[in-house]
């Protein structure tokens, strides 16, 4: 399917200002081209617009509430629209709040349709916080939560329907930071989780081959990649760095393997934060990490 390419430069679910800058730090890395170059059809539709980032300190346990829930609306908007015209989605970020909108698209495309969904989501963090047990307020440590139906009204019914997900649709992979009741939460919710200890126990390629299993042709795969998810010694472009995350080697592994099952209709990027890189390096990583996510590899395969 043609490639519809939406920025979305959030920055008011985070705690640091900058991944707004984002989408323009991945178009200046080549992205667009990097894409086209694997001879898909991109269309780049700039950037989707929303408030601006008022720089508040969190209210009953939200950060700019009420400015993430338009930005989300928005994004859930142009995502459903260009699910509905039968073209792959890749969100540019922008925090990852933005998830809330990009994904409750994406599950109300696969509701309407009868296909069966399912989340990859890569990452440092489990992204389950609520307004009670949330260390910060930042609502981009909340989009599972809220699209499993947990969460402020406004964000769990963007999709009309609550929940939008079902917790056993998401695997994670590349966890390392969760927090204290979080803990309690994604436990009870009994999310699939291949946290760094797995990975380090097993090795990625048994993390992926387990996340990546019992997929029917027809599923939709959702792949929601945050750029903390790479270690910071590769991507240092990212407002919450968390040491001890993949390697060069083991992320590209989990690109190609996702590559190669054939599945993922949609994608998220979001995370990068200009402000803290260097030189565009993380950006520079991400696009090369995506070119083997669209299935560029160093041999021909068939
Ligand atoms: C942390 C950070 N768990 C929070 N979350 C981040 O603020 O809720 N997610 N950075 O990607
Ligand atoms: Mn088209
Ligand atoms: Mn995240
Ligand atoms: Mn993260």
């Amino acid at each position: 399917a043609p490639l519809a390419v939406i920025g979305v430069p959030t920055d008011v679910g985070a705690g640091h200002r900058g991944a707004s800058m984002g989408p323009e730090a991945l178009r200046v890395a080549g992205l667009i081209e990097a894409l086209r170059a694997l001879d898909l059809t991109v269309h780049d539709r700039g950037n989707l617009g929303g408030p601006h980032n008022p720089w508040q300190p969190p209210v009953a346990g939200y950060r700019h509430l009420d400015e993430v829930v338009e930005w989300n609306q928005a994004v859930f908007r142009a995502v459903l629209a260009e699910l509905e015209q039968g073209h792959f989605p890749v969100m540019l970020g922008g925090d990852h709040c933005l998830a809330m909108g990009s994904v409750g698209a994406v599950a109300a495309h696969c509701r309407r349709n009868g296909r069966p969904l399912r989340v990859l989501w890569l990452d440092a963090h489990s992204d389950f916080n609520t307004s009670e047990i949330t260390p910060t307020g930042n609502v981009h440590g909340m989009p599972l939560a809220c699209l499993c139906g947990i969460g402020p009204e406004p964000l769990t019914h963007l999709t009309g329907t609550s929940p939008a997900i079902d917790p056993k649709e998401i695997k994670q992979v590349g966890i390392r930071s969760v927090d204290a009741g979080e803990k309690r939460l994604v436990r009870q919710h009994g999310l699939d989780i291949y946290d760094m200890r797995f990975i380090d126990e097993h090795g990625m390629r048994r993390a992926m081959e387990q996340a990546l299993a019992d997929m029917t042709p027809d599923t939709h795969l959702h792949v929601s990649f945050d750029i903390d998810f790479l270690d910071p010694t590769i991507a240092p472009g990212v407002g919450t760095t968390v040491p001890g995350g993949p390697t060069y080697r083991e992320a590209q592994l989990v690109m190609e393997m996702i590559a190669d099952c054939g599945r993922m209709a949609s994608l998220d990027i979001v995370e990068l934060n200009p402000a803290y890189d260097e030189h565009n390096r993380s950006g520079l990583l991400a696009v090369d990490l995506v070119e083997s996510l669209f299935g560029k590899s160093t041999l021909m395969r068939d």
